[in-house]
């Protein structure tokens, strides 16, 4: 499937846009079966590690998990589907010409009736580039609608600030304080789409998602890609596994560099490990979170 011209208009003006259809039926399911078994073995797990992030009240009798980490490491499923030529056509129409890098891989369940919020972010803060050819697909496993955290947006962000994700203290908590950043959150619009719909926003589009109160889940797989001449600035990456990484296109050690906001994460929070640990530590939140 290709993106038609109106649809690459669209996120080059809005910083994000959602392709219906395009994750196969079949291959759904099986990333259905496949979470389920590994919240199955999650049991097994008392603590945060380096597959799972834990919702709070997370037991062995009852397992709660609110993010896989690295899909694609753990099941061949999560892995086949990111390097489909339907994905990586479109992935190539928003990135440019130079190729696609994988920056990395989640899940996040956002289980019915207690699945956690994201604070309001940019993906940018977390991890900045040479470029900002960078953007992050979401996989729908289920339908995302208002009531079950379906992603919230600001259109037209990606083209403005970068907003300050640290906090009062110094360090990086990966969350924007909504009272001090002066964004207009009433033009937030939800991403809600049927499952099998994938949506892609760009890296330094605002977003965030509320707390699933509802009595249906809303599992997101997220895939991050980077244009293949964007060079991580966050981290020095071992080569062999960054050029394992390269889905499409050639290797090169000349970057390409443009202009962009950037402020890198460090120094690192008193709690790191995932996105939802970190910004635990925010001093003020734009969710509610409802008792577990
Ligand atoms: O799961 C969501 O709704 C938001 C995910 C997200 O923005 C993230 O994990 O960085």
């Amino acid at each position: 499937m290709r993106l038609t011209p109106e649809q690459i208009d669209r996120y080059r003006r809005d910083g994000f846009v959602v392709v219906e259809d395009l994750l196969p039926e079949a291959m759904r399911r099986r990333m259905k079966s496949a979470l389920a078994e590994l919240v199955e073995a999650s049991r097994a797990v008392e603590t945060h590690d380096q597959v799972y992030d834990l919702e709070p009240g997370h037991t062995p009798a009852n397992p709660r998990v609110r993010r896989i980490k690295k899909p694609h490491l753990r099941n061949g499923v999560f892995d086949a589907f990111m390097r489909s030529p339907a994905v990586l056509d479109i992935v190539s129409a928003l990135l440019g010409p130079s190729g696609v890098r994988l920056h990395g891989s989640k899940l996040n369940l956002k289980a019915a009736g207690y699945g956690s919020p994201v604070e309001w972010h940019q993906d940018w803060a977390f991890y900045p580039h040479t470029n900002d050819d960078v953007c992050a697909m979401g996989v729908y496993l289920d339908d995302a609608t208002q009531d079950n955290g379906a992603m919230l947006v600001i259109p037209g962000s990606h083209d403005g600030p970068l907003h300050d994700h640290h906090h009062p203290d110094g360090y990086f908590c990966g969350a924007i304080d909504p009272e001090r950043s002066g964004i207009d959150f009433s033009r937030a619009v939800a991403l809600t789409a049927p499952a099998g719909a994938c949506s892609f926003h760009h890296a330094r589009l605002l977003h965030g998602s509320a707390q699933n109160l509802s009595d249906r889940p809303r599992n997101l797989l997220l895939y991050e890609f980077a244009a293949a001449d964007a060079y991580p600035l966050r981290e020095t990456p071992e080569w062999t596994a960054y050029e394992a990484r390269l889905l499409r296109g050639e290797s090169s050690v000349t970057p390409r560099l443009k202009a962009c906001p950037v402020r890198l994460p460090f120094p690192p929070p008193p709690r790191e490990g995932s996105i939802y640990e970190s910004q635990s530590l925010a001093e003020r939140r734009f969710f509610a979170v409802g008792a577990p």
